[in-house]
């Protein structure tokens, strides 16, 4: 969709224009007024796990700039602001509740509403309190109980300001990536244990939605990442049937015990040797098939999936440091993600905008009961150079963002209900596994002075957040 169109475009009335971050990522003050580490923080200090001995000491010090932060977002026009509260910061040793890391969020939600943005609070953005991980972690089924309690907690200081809630950001990261490939915190290499960490996070979604339901909540929802899985060669049964695993483990895995009560028969199959269905209590599935308010849709790109070996072309990388590797694909090891002939970012992800419009139609034709969706991430790294005068001219991080909506704005032509968009991410951050190498941020940090300048990125997002408003 041309620039010209895009900006003319009339979106549905209360769209929501937003911007997000998570808390490991941004805040620093790792240690500080009572928090404790994170698995991310211990997962930082083992030798090459993380880009360069990367760590979230400092981060971009959020925790202290968050009100120049929030004059960033009014800057922009935000509507919304989309943020992650740390669990280590909240309930620190995964047992008692520290009122001084809870006052930091209720600072945050003042200022966002003083300024007349819209809260938008995720409860899991993948910093489990390291205490936590060693009774066990998310393999361990009572760390969806005490997620229950961290819920409450969060509820019990925030409840009376905030009103859109997500429970989980991405659990298939926070399981396949964490537990099976080893290539994010904790850094297990456990398929049986990723698949108990993706069943457990389910049951915490399921039951955190009906307490925070109970307790008044006016909205409430999970963000999963969700990726096509295109079979590099449609009439080659054996790329059909490696294309047909990795949509079930991406994303079926996920939609369907939430908007289905059930998970998919084939995956199940698939797996059959890691003990899922084992661990499947009765009544679970009941638990976590919740009515939902939203479904939050991260989408960065699609894969093209091969059941034939490629040589010399891994799997989609998390992190080039961390050897040797583990395999995410639980049950389905043997497939390979052959490269197209398409651009890439600085993450090596394909960028492909028709993919998003693919994704939201294949959600509406594929659950009759599908809730309202947000785009809530959508971004691109790349290697930023500050021009003499200070600016950032990141024409190819605009062209990717606006072109992404301009494929949302198609998805709605087509009939889908989507009602927002977020960014990812307001800030330059630290990118996980990573590190600072990547920069995905729409306002640029640098990393010595943790000066803002907000990017040409961030000026186009901001104008066409301003023309949206002019034609409403
Ligand atoms: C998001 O996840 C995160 O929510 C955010 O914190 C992060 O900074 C941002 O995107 C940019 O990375 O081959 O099975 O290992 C990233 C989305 C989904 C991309 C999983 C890599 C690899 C799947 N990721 N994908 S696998």
């Amino acid at each position: 969709m041309s620039i010209n169109k895009l900006h003319d475009f009339s979106w549905p009335s209360g769209f929501l224009w937003g911007s997000a971050t998570a808390a490991a990522q941004i805040e620093g003050a790792a240690h500080l007024d009572g928090k404790e580490d994170s698995i991310w923080d211990a997962f930082a200090r083992v030798p090459n796990a993380i880009a360069g001995g990367d760590h979230l000491e400092v981060a971009v010090d959020h925790y202290h700039r968050y009100t120049e932060d929030v004059g960033i977002m009014k800057n922009l026009g935000l509507d919304s602001y989309r943020f992650s509260t740390s669990w280590a910061r909240v309930v620190p040793g995964g047992g008692s509740v520290n009122a001084k890391g809870l006052d930091f969020y209720s600072r945050l939600v003042d200022e966002l509403l003083e300024a007349n943005i819209l809260p938008w609070l995720t409860l899991y953005h993948w910093d489990l309190p390291q205490a936590l991980e060693e009774r066990g972690g998310w393999a361990h089924r009572d760390t969806a109980y005490r997620f229950v309690e961290y819920a409450q907690a969060v509820h019990g200081v925030l409840g009376d300001r905030v009103t859109h809630w997500t429970t989980f950001n991405e659990p298939l990261c926070s399981s396949l990536i964490g537990y099976a490939a080893g290539e994010h915190a904790p850094g297990r290499r456990e398929p049986r244990a990723a698949l108990a960490a993706m069943h457990h996070q389910h049951l915490a979604h399921g039951l955190a939605t009906s307490e925070l339901r109970g307790l008044g909540v006016e909205k409430i929802g999970i963000t999963l990442n969700l990726t096509n899985a295109v079979p590099n060669d449609p009439n080659d049964p054996v790329d059909l049937d490696a294309a047909r695993r990795i949509d079930a483990l991406w994303n079926r895995m996920y939609l369907d015990p939430i908007l289905r009560g059930s998970y998919p028969a084939d995956l199940l199959e698939d797996v059959k040797e890691y003990g899922l269905a084992e661990l499947i209590k009765p009544g679970d599935l009941a638990a976590i098939h919740q009515p939902i308010d939203f479904l939050g849709v991260n989408h960065y790109h699609d894969d093209s999936v091969s059941g034939h070996p490629v040589s010399a072309q891994a799997a989609p990388a998390v992190v080039p440091t961390n050897s040797p590797k583990s395999s995410p694909f639980v049950g389905s090891e043997h497939v390979s993600f052959p490269a197209r002939d398409l651009p890439l970012t600085a993450m090596g992800w394909e960028v492909n905008p028709a993919g998003l419009r693919t994704l939201l139609n294949r959600l509406k034709a594929d659950y009759s009961n599908l809730p309202p969706l947000y785009i809530t991430e959508n971004g691109a790294a790349y290697e930023d150079t500050v021009e003499a005068d200070g600016s950032v001219a990141d024409n190819e991080r605009a062209a990717y963002i606006l072109d992404h909506i301009g494929a949302v704005a198609e998805a709605i032509e087509d009939g889908v209900d989507v009602r927002g968009y977020f960014v990812w991410s307001l800030l330059d951050n630290f990118e996980w596994a990573w590190g600072y190498a990547k920069r995905f941020g729409i306002v640029r940090v640098d990393y010595d002075t943790q000066e803002r300048t907000i990017k040409d990125s961030g000026l186009a997002y901001g104008k066409l957040i301003a023309a949206s408003r002019t034609l409403a």
